[in-house]
């Protein structure tokens, strides 16, 4: 998803408001992580989020249990909606990559899906 940007002479300024596949009910922010750490690599059961690069770059790979691609985020006018049972692993992030996380409900670890054999289970059900 594109959102609205506007370009001045002073800077950028990137609005995220209408149009949102859910109401907002947390967000948080990853940066500092190592380019030969993966974050990620697990499932939300009910769980829906937009990830946005705010600074630099990384890949996400998205598997929905059935196939998979390799995304490359890197423009901060951009996110990516995931929806829930997708299993995501978050790589090669630039070393000053600053990612922002949207998410559509409250932290809850039961929501958390971390066995990918469990996953495909799920998908299948
Ligand atoms: C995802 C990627 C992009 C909390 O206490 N509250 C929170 O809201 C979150 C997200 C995490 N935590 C704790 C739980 C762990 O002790 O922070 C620690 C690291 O969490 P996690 O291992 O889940 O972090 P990531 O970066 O691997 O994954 C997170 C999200 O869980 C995940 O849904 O897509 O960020």
């Amino acid at each position: 998803m594109t959102f609205q940007t506007i370009f001045d002479e002073r800077g950028s300024l990137t609005v995220v408001d209408t149009g949102l596949p859910f109401s907002i009910q947390r967000l948080y922010y990853v940066y500092g992580v190592p380019s030969d750490q993966e974050r990620g690599s697990h499932a939300h059961k009910k769980l829906e989020q937009i990830l946005i690069p705010v600074h630099g770059s990384l890949e996400v790979l998205l598997d929905d249990g059935n196939s998979s691609e390799r995304i490359v985020l890197d423009d901060p006018t951009k996110g990516l909606y995931i929806p829930k049972m997708a299993w995501r692993t978050l790589c090669n992030f630039s070393k000053d990559a600053v990612l922002l996380v949207i998410v559509s409900l409250a932290y809850d670890k039961e929501d958390y899906v971390r066995n990918y054999d469990e996953f495909l289970k799920f998908v299948n059900a």
